[in-house]
């Protein structure tokens, strides 16, 4: 017997060859237990062998991981800035942020999780991993998240969160 997951959760990849940003957007598959998980991790590539432009994202349930989807309407996303270069940094954080939210780690706030983004860019700076949360104005609940998501990341630096279509930070944590 397979250990089921709390959620079921659909991995998409966005490779940028049309200029249709939605265009690019393809839906893997979706897996709802601990063991298909892993299956699916070991064939998907890591972070540090993706091409500039590259995402994945995985995504609780049905939501999409666009702005338009219903669940991300009011949302924003905490950024986590990793270095492209330094391959154990980003293929770890990406891991161990997805295995923290498919394990409902965050106690009363797994609820506010709506998926994981990983954005490869060719400037170093802008290379990211990107948790979506469901709403922007709940400045308390998602401050609170991050911490948590820090202390359980080991990051000791500020992170951002910003609104969908946008780089500007409305609050840090
Ligand atoms: P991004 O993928 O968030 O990367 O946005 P960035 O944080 O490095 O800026 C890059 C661009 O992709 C945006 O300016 C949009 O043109 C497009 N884009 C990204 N997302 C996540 C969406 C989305 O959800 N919906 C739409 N329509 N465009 C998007």
């Amino acid at each position: 017997i397979k250990h089921p997951l709390e959620n079921t959760w659909t991995v998409w990849f966005y490779t940028n060859t049309s200029q249709k940003w939605n265009e690019n957007l393809v839906n893997i598959t979706s897996f709802d237990t601990v063991e298909d998980f892993w299956c699916l991790f070991h064939h998907m590539k890591l972070p540090s062998e993706l091409q500039h432009g590259q995402e994945y994202s995985i995504f609780k349930g049905g939501v999409r991981p666009m702005w338009e989807d219903a669940a991300n309407k009011k949302g924003g996303r905490l950024l986590i800035p990793v270095d492209r270069k330094n391959y154990e940094e980003v293929n770890k954080i990406w891991l161990d942020t997805i295995l923290l939210m498919i394990g409902e780690n965050f106690n009363d706030l797994n609820r506010i999780i709506r998926g994981v983004v990983v954005n490869i860019r060719p400037k170093t700076d802008r290379t990211k991993v990107g948790v979506w949360l469901a709403d922007k104005n709940k400045k308390d609940e998602n401050i609170r998240f991050g911490m948590k998501l820090k202390e359980f990341l080991g990051i000791s630096w500020p992170l951002n969160f910003c609104a969908h279509n946008s780089n500007k930070a409305m609050y840090q944590v």
